[in-house]
């Protein structure tokens, strides 16, 4: 009944709506009407009641709540369920919790995460208010070989919807990092588990820096967000959805396809690193070299100061900036 009561609100678009009105055309008595309009207030919606004229839903664009973005999404799998917390340690451990009983497509996404997790136990800051931070959860039937594909996936989405909604020249660092004039403004952490060779879940952690302000020192050098980039604050809301969207349609392809075919031209379009001096992180090693390609399997093809090519895959690399190196 919230979600209806909601529906009617969102679609007034600013308009008031009497509790007479609400409660004839739901069916439920006034007092039921307040009472869902009080809970719905409380999950953090900005609903104005004015007596004799009734309900407003301010605009709650900068803001999240999980009926809001249930009622936004429009997606046929991913997000079919959103969970939502304002407070979380992290939603990829969460999601890995609840995973067994969740279906494909459900997303766990938080205001903030007090543990927010990068790869190899690195920490990611994740305050509240500022940012997007979920957790997708994938079952597709394909072999654990191709997990990784989605990280590529989730890349491009992030891409093209940052983007479009914010008018930025946002690129990919592959393989797991978004960055905007050369600082990294999304991470990307897929973690996933199998059994003989057969993926048995995949989730895909994304953190975005949406509204952030400024960051510490540490992370200064760094790390940027899209308001300090576009100097606008960012609608998380549509954000979620635009990335949501948009990662769907390359996710429901790579599945159909058995291929990343489809958004191969955008990883190559969007990279951050071809044609540009890398050094890679691998294991213990430095490697110099130049980043040649993306390959169709979402790998880094990167040719050596020793003229000797070689294929990177996305699990055991970092890509670190070095005087003139990227
Ligand atoms: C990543 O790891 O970039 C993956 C980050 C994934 C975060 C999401 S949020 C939702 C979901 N739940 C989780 O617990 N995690 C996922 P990595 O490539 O290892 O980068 C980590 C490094 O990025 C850190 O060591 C810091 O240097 C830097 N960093 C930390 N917080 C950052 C932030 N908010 N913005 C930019 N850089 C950050």
């Amino acid at each position: 009944m919230k979600k209806q009561i909601l529906k009617e609100l969102y679609e007034s678009k600013g308009e008031y709506v009497s509790g007479e009105k609400l409660s004839q055309k739901l069916g439920i008595s006034r007092t039921a009407v307040w009472k869902n309009i009080a809970c719905l207030k409380e999950e953090g919606h900005t609903i104005e009641s004015v007596r004799k004229r009734g309900y407003c839903l301010l605009s709650s664009t900068l803001g999240l709540s999980q009926t809001d973005l249930q009622l936004s999404i429009n997606t046929k799998e991913i997000g079919k369920k959103i969970i939502y917390f304002d407070e979380i340690d992290s939603t990829n451990n969460f999601a890995k919790k609840i995973v067994n009983k969740e279906e494909h497509g459900t997303i766990v996404i938080a205001n903030s995460q007090t543990a927010g997790r990068g790869r190899r136990g690195r920490n990611w800051l994740s305050p509240q208010n500022e940012g997007l931070w979920m957790s997708i959860i994938l079952k597709p039937k394909i072999p654990s070989t191709e997990a990784s594909k989605v990280t590529q996936i989730a890349a491009v989405a992030i891409c093209q919807a940052t983007r479009e909604l914010c008018k930025c020249e946002a690129l990919i660092k592959w393989p797991n990092d978004i960055v905007i004039n050369g600082k990294k403004t999304c991470g990307i952490l897929t973690e996933m588990a199998g059994e003989l060779g057969e993926v048995n879940y995949i989730i895909v952690g994304i953190g975005i820096n949406v509204n952030t302000k400024r960051f510490n020192e540490e992370l200064g050098g760094v790390a940027t967000s899209l308001l300090i980039e576009t100097e606008k604050e960012i609608g998380r809301r549509d954000l979620f959805i635009m990335v949501i969207e948009k990662f769907e349609k390359h996710y429901q392809n790579f599945v159909v396809e058995n291929s990343l075919e489809g958004i191969i031209s955008g990883l190559r379009k969007y990279s951050a690193l071809l044609g540009k001096k890398i050094v890679v992180l691998r294991k213990n090693e430095k490697i110099y070299a130049i980043a040649k390609d993306i390959t169709v399997d979402g790998g880094l093809m990167i040719k050596m100061d020793d003229n000797k090519e070689m294929l990177l895959n996305s699990g055991d690399v970092s890509i670190r900036g070095e005087n003139n190196y990227i």
